[in-house]
Formats: structure tokens, sequence, C-alpha cells
């Protein structure tokens, strides 16, 4: 083999061991470049004698158009070998099937908020609705909820902007605070049209019931995987002038047994205590069958409404009386349909809610 041959060998072998094109074009140079191999044998053409220059430049011009052709089919080689691993990176599967429109649907509590507006619809409350800041006076003071309460420290309360400097504003607490809202407009209505009713003193004429119920976001300082800081809840209030304990145990029986689908399911009255009631009781229910079959199950905190909430509504507890209840349609949501943990509901993970479409 000349000499010749050996560059344009050594050319292809260093073309071939490059893999990145940049890196080929720093090889070439090595080559075909100003102070490449190619060139400095060209410029020994010049100490030849003039017969051999002739065919000493040929030669070493074919052995350049050698290694411009190898690096060529390198270039070629790299590019193809790019192309394909983009081909292979992006490849679509043409026999897929299309995109389709994804169908949406209700959150399981908002599902949940619909059933309790409908069966408590039918036995003729009304939903009232409204802010979630609240003052201190509408979420603790008109329920009869004293200074020293612990649900009004820091600890277990957002305090926002605005209000009075001992009496801030709040992300309520509970829906409560909407019940008394309701219950002034109520009273401030009829007691208008009765002629009877002197200004300034609480209403004791005649006026419809009261039958109401306030869903809607809650908030307290609290985050495990059965409390969220944000929280639903639901309140029900019924005031006239014989509207007894008896009633609030058919109205929520009832209420029960048809959001749960168990005309079996029990329900039990347990003695306890807010300040907003009195006397006041725990609700628990238990199932006969199911998977949850033989437990007492906590759904609602309930009582007579105190007498001093009853005055804060503008009405006279000698003719008026009541019961009111509170639930969290989170935990009735995860008693429904067996979830266990209520961060899930919080997630936004589509896989978790496209169950209950
Ligand atoms: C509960 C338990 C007991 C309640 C009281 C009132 C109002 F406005 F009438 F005073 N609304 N809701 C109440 C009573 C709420 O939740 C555990």
């Amino acid at each position: 083999m000349n000499d010749l041959q050996t560059v344009v060998e050594r050319a292809r072998a260093a073309f071939d061991t490059v893999h990145a094109p940049a890196e080929l074009e720093n090889v070439k140079a090595q080559y075909l470049g100003k102070s490449g191999c190619i060139t400095d044998l060209m410029k020994g053409l010049a100490a030849l004698p003039v017969d051999e220059k002739k065919s000493r430049g040929a030669a070493i011009n074919q052995a350049k158009q050698a290694i411009e052709a190898a690096l060529n089919a390198r270039r070629q080689a790299l590019a193809d070998a790019q192309l394909q691993a983009q081909l292979q990176a992006e490849a679509l599967d043409v026999t897929l099937p299309g995109r389709q429109r994804g169908v949406g649907g209700l959150h399981p509590v908002s599902l949940s908020l619909e059933r309790i507006q409908t069966i408590f619809g039918s036995m003729g409350f009304e939903v009232a609705q409204g802010p979630e800041i609240e003052s201190d006076w509408f979420n603790f003071t008109a329920l009869n909820t004293p200074e020293n309460h612990p649900a009004r420290s820091m600890h277990d309360t957002f305090y926002v902007e605005g209000g009075t400097e001992h009496a801030p504003n709040l992300l309520r607490t509970h829906t409560s605070p909407m019940q008394i809202r309701h219950a002034v407009q109520h009273v401030k209505k009829h007691r208008a049209a009765d002629a009877a009713w002197v200004q300034g003193t609480l209403f004791s004429g005649a006026m419809p019931e009261i039958r109401v119920i306030a869903p809607g976001r809650t908030y307290r300082v609290d985050s495990d995987a059965t409390h969220s800081p944000m929280f639903h809840q639901c309140e029900g209030l019924w005031v006239g002038e014989n509207v007894s304990f008896k009633d609030l145990k058919y109205v929520f029986t009832d209420f029960c047994r048809t959001f749960f689908e168990n005309n079996d399911l029990v329900l039990r009255f347990r003695p306890s205590f807010f300040p907003f009631t009195e006397p006041s009781a725990e609700i628990d229910i238990q199932f006969p069958s199911g998977p949850l079959a033989g437990r007492w199950l906590e759904v609602a905190g309930s009582g007579q409404v105190h007498p001093n909430v009853i005055r804060n509504m503008g009405l006279d507890p000698e003719r008026y009386i009541g019961f009111a209840f509170g639930m969290g349609p989170d935990r009735l949501t995860m008693l429904r349909y067996g979830v266990n943990d209520l961060r899930l509901f919080f997630d936004g993970d589509i896989r978790f809610l496209a169950q209950f479409r």
C-alpha cells in the first residue's frame, strides 16, 4: 500500500469511529483542512521534478476525492441514524383510537349536596347561601358562643382583614351564621306586615315557619386524613310555634334513610353540648348490613335552638321554638361511597373523580 492509500484508509477509519456530526467536522479538518494531510502533501509537490509533479498531483487529487467521498458517506450515515432515532422516539401508533371529548361530571361532594337539597326540599326546606367571610357577630356571638370558647381561638379559626380589633372578620367555621342571616330577613319581612309589632322589640306575632338549610364551604385550622382546612357543611333550621325534638327525630331519620337509600337504617340521638342549642344531641347512624354494619357512625350535631339564638333572630322565645342540626356532606359522601381519605376529594385527581361520573 502506498502512502496515499494509507492516508485514505486512516481517514476512513477515523470517520467511522465518530458518532456526532460536529466531531466529524473536526476530524475532516485533520485531512482536508488548511493544515491537514492533503494540504501538506500538495505543498510537497513543489520540491518534485516537473515530470513527476503531474502524476503525483493527480494521485493526491484522487486520494482527496476518496477522502471526500468517505466523509460524505459518513455524514449521510450519521444523518440517517439521527433521523431513525427521532422517528423511533416520535413513533405514532396510527391504529390507536382517536382522542374523544372527555365526559365531565359533578364532584362527589356536589352530588351529595344536590341529594341533600332535594331531600330537604321535598320536606319544605328552602336553601340559603351567603358569605364565606363572616363577621364575629354572625359566626360566634349571635350563636351564643362565649368570648372564651376554644372555637374562637387563633388556633382553630382563620381570621382575615376587616371587622374590629376585638372582633375581626373570619372564614366562617360553620354555615350557621347563614341561618341567622336568613332568619333575621324572614322575621323582618313578616313583622313589617304586623301592625302590632313595636320597633326595637322581639317579634311575637304570627309568621310562617322558618324551614331552611344552609349548605356550603366552611373553614377550620385542621388538616389530616379526616380533616381538611376547607370542608363542607350543611346546617338545617326549623323554627315555628310548635316544633319539637320529635320533629327533629322524624325529619333527620327520614333524611338519613333517603340519603343512604336504606329504610332499615337506625339512628341514635346521644346527649351532647353546643353553645347554640339546649338540649343538644349528637346523631349517630348504624347500617343493618354491608361493610359498615354494626358500628355507630356520627353524622350530625343537633339540638333545640337556644333561646338566646332565637332572640338574636329577632324572635320572642316565649312564642317561637325550633331545632337545628349540622352535618358534614364530605363525611356523608365518604360513608356513601366507602372513601377512606377525605383529602381525595380535594386533590383534583381525575382518576378518582371520574369514578363518580
Ligand atoms: C350543629 C349542631 C347543633 C345549628 C344551630 C343553628 C342555629 F343557627 F339555629 F343556631 N344552626 N345550626 C347547629 C346545632 C349546628 O352542628 C354540629
